[in-house]
């Protein structure tokens, strides 16, 4: 009797992994590169939960040559024994259940769920294969598959080969260790991206001291990589190096961790002579770019502490000061990292975090925390610094909002003027309408010829438009550039934006593939991430991508956008082939660049994201602040001008 019910129980399972199969996109967001890393992330989540949990302090990934991946965790391993509800082994149950999460919802497994919580199954069911060896004095091991079965006519996903088996193999290790190839049927793409990777094996070993984690790459023996991340220092150490080559106004960044209502807060701040702020907050490991209740409640919390300070001890000479949070945000680099049950994401991307009680809780964490360490005297320098760095703040707060008066009290009269340049197009549909910001005259002159006059606007930019990264934003203001773009996109900037009023839902930057072109582009996404952050949230800002060579015959012409598809393009023209390397947009004419670059049927955009938020602020720091040797560095490294950054998606549209 039990024989039969172990039987329903197993096909009900393998449905459950079909019904994966059948719908990825359900389960892990897509099967672009996104989804393919997504069930990498679900794997390395177990491992590093494990460790978080205190039961492992050791987590490895490696990339094979065959495109499979492994990870190895030295915790306790997944259980063995027989799963009484289930009646197959504790193996079988994490890899073929789906939401079992690896640790079945036990009241220990403090902190799962969030985006990645759809289980260690789903990574199964879309893979070719998968196996698991689990160290406990002896060596257990499970392996499952997925294959077209002919006789069903259909694909069976995540089956067992084979019950967990208990070897003969004798080992002093402990832990589990899991290794899987991606289905190239399910998937676009299943080259793992090694940037991707390490930025996040990095980022989950500064929000999780103390654990080491190490990244191989077998895949290519002239390409062999090897690195650990190990940050004793935890948030500290995030802040430190998100901050270097930064002039900081206080050597160590401030750093509390406590507990409140169940919930754990962790945050560390540093300010620095900059005028943004970056606080990048996460949620049981997971970034959330969207913010939520937990950094409102963080920043609330600054704000109430700061002035109660700045007021107890008369640290504000000027009567007419008065702070808005913002002025101690200026500067101010911050982490903010909660771990929590039951969260709830909200928002566009749902990375936002919507737990109410997480505002009171972090809120009241922040404030206490605070309160300790501005009462050690030891400290008075940092404190006294942050009030100091905000009493500019709101000075050059009040200048601004004279300057903004001025410039909205101008726009009026100017933005005749100013939008002149911009060739607008005539459509009044804003979803349907793109504009491209094109670099100089003559390439924005065959774009206008170029173009879909019904939906494409063209905004050529003369000069370059000033670097917003070390000004305040009166000057910004100033530059005419940048007031150009302000009023051909209609949202206004800053706490004024407002996404309703966007004119174009495709922001287009279209400059040349060269040093100079490279560093427009930065400027202009340091502006868009600085002033108008909802407009690459939301996905509107893209990279044109102009081809770097034509190579042509008599009757065939055939374009490559990079290094790559030029050997490509050689073959497929054939012997006799004429080759030209186009330095800059000027050089094509209105017909070719429409062919190449604009037309939507046929071009190929980037799109901009900023889902990992930490990475293009220290970017942009790089690519815009005062250091000129890790710019240079950059700059060498992706000396490929049409090559994907790690903040771009190339897309069709
Ligand atoms: C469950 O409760 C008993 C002790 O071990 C707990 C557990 O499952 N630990 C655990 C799971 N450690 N590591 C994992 C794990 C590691 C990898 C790489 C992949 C998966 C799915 C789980």
């Amino acid at each position: 009797m039990a024989h039969t019910d172990y039987n329903s129980q197993d096909i009900k399972i393998l449905e459950g992994l079909e019904a994966v199969r059948v719908r990825p996109g359900m389960y892990i967001g897509s099967t672009g590169p996104k989804g393919l890393h997504h069930i990498l992330w679900e794997i390395v989540d177990n491992a590093i939960d494990e460790a978080a949990n205190g039961y492992a302090d050791k987590v490895e990934v490696v990339l094979y040559k065959d495109g499979s991946v492994s990870v190895e965790d030295n915790g306790r391993g997944i259980p063995t024994d027989i799963h009484k509800q289930a009646g197959v082994s504790g193996v079988q149950v994490v890899f073929t259940q789906l939401h079992a999460g690896g640790k079945f919802n036990n009241d220990n497994y403090s902190f799962s769920g969030g985006l990645h919580g759809v289980g260690a199954s789903v990574t199964n069911a879309l893979s070719e294969w998968l196996e698991v060896e689990v160290y406990n004095k002896v060596v257990y091991k499970m392996r499952f598959h997925s294959y077209y079965d002919a006789s069903r006519k259909k694909v069976i996903s995540g089956e067992p080969v084979a019950p967990l088996e208990k070897t003969k193999i004798k080992t002093d290790k402990h832990g589990t260790f899991v290794r899987f190839k991606p289905d190239a049927k399910v998937f676009e793409t299943v080259e793992f991206s090694l940037e991707t990777i390490a930025k996040r094996l990095r980022e989950l070993a500064f929000l999780n001291k103390g654990i080491t984690i190490k990244l191989t790459d077998l895949r290519d023996d002239d390409k062999f990589f090897n690195k650990t991340f190990k940050y004793d220092g935890g948030l500290v150490d995030y802040v430190l190096y998100l901050n270097e080559g930064k002039q900081k106004l206080y050597d160590l960044p401030v750093y509390a961790k406590t507990e409140k209502d169940g919930i754990l807060i962790e945050f560390a701040i540093q300010h620095t002579d900059s005028y943004t702020e970056s606080v990048f907050s996460f949620v049981n490991n997971i970034p959330t770019p969207e913010g939520g209740t937990h950094e409102v409640g963080f920043k609330s919390g600054v704000t109430r502490i700061l002035n109660d300070y700045a007021k107890s001890n008369n640290l504000v000479k000027e009567k007419d000061v008065v702070f808005t949070g913002e002025d101690f945000r200026e500067g101010m680099t911050a982490i903010i990292s909660v771990k929590m049950k039951n969260v709830e994401f909200e928002g566009q991307t749902k990375t936002k975090l919507g737990n109410p009680e997480a505002k009171s809780a972090v809120e009241s964490a922040t404030v206490e925390e605070l309160d300790k360490l501005i009462k050690n005297k030891k400290n008075k320098q940092i404190f006294d610094a942050m009030i100091k760095k905000a009493v500019g703040a709101a000075k050059a707060r009040n200048a601004a909002r004279h300057a903004k008066e001025v410039a909205r009290a101008k726009s009026g009269a100017d933005s005749a003027k100013l939008i002149g340049k911009l060739a607008s197009c005539s459509s009044k549909k804003a979803e349907l309408n793109e504009v491209f910001i094109v670099e100089g005259d003559s390439a924005g002159g065959s774009a206008k010829q170029g173009r879909d006059r019904q939906h494409q606007a063209i905004l050529p930019l003369r000069g370059k438009p000033l670097n917003a990264e070390k000004k305040r934003i009166e000057e910004v203001l100033k530059n005419e550039e940048i007031r150009t773009i302000i009023s051909a996109l209609g949202t206004g900037i800053g706490n004024d934006f407002n996404i309703a009023n966007l004119n174009y839902h495709k922001v287009i930057i279209l400059s040349d593939a060269d040093q100079d072109g490279a560093h427009i582009r930065a400027i202009l996404l340091t502006f868009f991430f600085r002033y108008m952050k909802q407009l690459v949230q939301d996905g509107h800002v893209y990279i044109g991508m102009p081809p770097l060579y034509k190579v042509y015959k008599k009757d065939v012409t055939v374009y490559a956008y990079d290094d790559n598809e030029l050997q490509k393009a050689i073959d497929k023209v054939g012997r006799g082939y004429q080759l030209q390397r186009y330095k800059g947009l000027g050089e094509m004419n209105p017909e070719q660049l429409w062919d190449t670059t604009m037309d939507p049927q046929k071009r190929v955009l980037m799109q901009v994201t900023i889902e990992d938020a930490a990475e293009a602020e220290k970017l942009i720091t790089t690519l815009m602040g005062d250091d000129i040797d890790g710019r240079k560095a950059y700059i060498a490294e992706h000396a490929d001008f049409n090559k994907e950054d790690s903040f771009m998606n190339k897309v069709n549209v």
